[in-house]
């Protein structure tokens, strides 16, 4: 139903994001958007690149007076830094000799991408796969979030764990017991996380977690971690078992698994579940408030790769930073003998925002399932098809199986 194309390398002109197939007079503001660039760009030890671009989009279509109008939208990240980048990164050919990058840093896609590609420069490699691209994702994503807070969907997310250093509560228990009214909204999460420099729920936790990326930063060394994404205001019935790729759980974890450096995603009690019985895993049904309700949510709100109605609880895992500026050991290809890795500016840790690109991804896939339930060419029509639903399907299920 609707699709996300992004372009741009990391030094270059600009990113670029395409979004099409949403409906017409959906609300949505380039202050709305730049929002979540903001929180993109935060986290104690992030990289100097940070501080050089204040990332804001600049819409070129499918937007007007403030509405969608249906038609492809696209939208431009300007690099400030590509005033540093432009004969490295120049489109056209130079005459000036640019020194190419010979040595591949451990960790990230630079010798596989130059095998692949057949490049002779690893720079070719580094522009495209650079967690910079996340930028333009978030800012196509943002009209997904948007979206889907028009029918009291939320994302939030916080960090669990940064270097193995984790709070002494898992605030996420609360979600897979079900001890959270059911009223409750994600955003409120991210109110609470965003105001940590590291965007985690306890206090102490941060300080221990600060110190530890100190050290990291003097042993030119970086750290990865754990966070939470957590989806609220979801109605039963989206994603489907039909095929293996409308499974909600699988779309949501490709999408998360395809940031960069996440090398783990769980649903629910996740790994955890496959040490347990499946009586301490498996969530009891109730009748609740005239509907289904479950008595606990391992299940993370997702059965049979179906929403349940009860909060997504995905949990994934972040590896460290790959530039490291004590560097591991690689190979100067252009000598074909062992020599350290290269340095490159670099972050030194950003789980802080992974959790956030996290969030755009999870509603990207909620928003695309959510259209192949209750599309329509307008949000009216969209909100007409939603609520018709909502008010019908548990009196649908009664009427199929109950009798007084
Ligand atoms: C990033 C911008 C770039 C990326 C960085 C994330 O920073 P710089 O210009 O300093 O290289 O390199 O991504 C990585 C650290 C990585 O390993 O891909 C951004 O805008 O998020």
């Amino acid at each position: 139903m609707i699709k996300l194309i992004t372009a741009g390398e990391s030094h270059g002109k600009c990113l670029t994001s395409i979004v099409t197939g949403f409906p017409s007079n959906l609300k949505i503001s380039a202050d709305y958007i730049n929002e979540q660039l903001k929180r993109r760009q935060a986290g104690y030890g992030r990289g100097l690149r940070m501080k050089i671009e204040t990332d804001k989009v600049e819409i070129i279509s499918g937007i007007r007076h403030g509405k969608t109008l249906g038609s492809p939208i696209s939208m431009l990240i300007w690099n400030k830094d590509w005033e540093n980048w432009k004969e490295i990164m120049s489109v056209e050919p130079i005459d000036k000799k640019v020194d190419k990058v010979t040595i591949p840093r451990p960790g990230h896609a630079d010798l596989v991408g130059i095998t692949k590609y057949n490049y002779d420069d690893i720079r070719n490699s580094i522009e495209r796969s650079s967690a910079r691209e996340t930028a333009a994702r978030v800012a196509g994503c943002s009209i997904a979030r948007k979206f889907l807070s028009e029918f009291g969907i939320h994302i939030g997310s916080f960090v669990e764990s940064i270097g193995g250093i984790y709070p002494k509560e898992n605030f996420a228990e609360k979600f897979l017991l079900n001890k959270i009214p059911s009223s409750y909204s994600a955003e409120k999460i991210n109110q609470l996380s965003d105001k940590s420099s590291v965007r985690v729920l306890d206090k102490n936790q941060e300080e221990k977690i600060i110190r530890k990326i100190k050290l990291a930063k003097k042993r030119g060394d970086t750290l990865g971690g754990t966070f939470y994404v957590i989806i609220t205001g979801l109605p039963v019935g989206i994603g489907s078992f039909v095929e293996y790729n409308t499974r909600l759980e699988a779309e949501l974890s490709l999408a998360i698994m395809s940031i960069q450096a996440v090398k783990g995603v769980e649903i629910g009690l996740g790994f955890r579940s496959a040490e347990l019985f499946g009586s301490e895993v498996h969530d009891e049904i109730i009748l609740k408030n005239e509907t289904f309700s479950r008595k606990t949510n391992r299940a993370g709100g997702i059965e049979g790769g179906i929403s349940t109605g009860l909060p997504i609880i995905i949990r994934a895992a972040m590896k460290p930073i790959a530039t490291l500026m004590s560097p591991l050991q690689s190979v100067d290809l252009s000598k074909m003998k062992s020599i350290d890795a290269r340095r490159e500016r670099s972050d030194f840790v950003a789980v802080p925002a992974c959790a956030v690109i996290a969030e755009s991804m999870a509603a990207w896939v909620v928003a695309n399932l959510f259209l192949q339930k209750f599309g329509g060419d307008s949000m009216e029509e969209v909100k007409d098809n939603y609520s018709n639903y909502v008010k019908k399907y548990f009196t649908r299920v009664k009427k199929n199986f109950y009798s007084k």
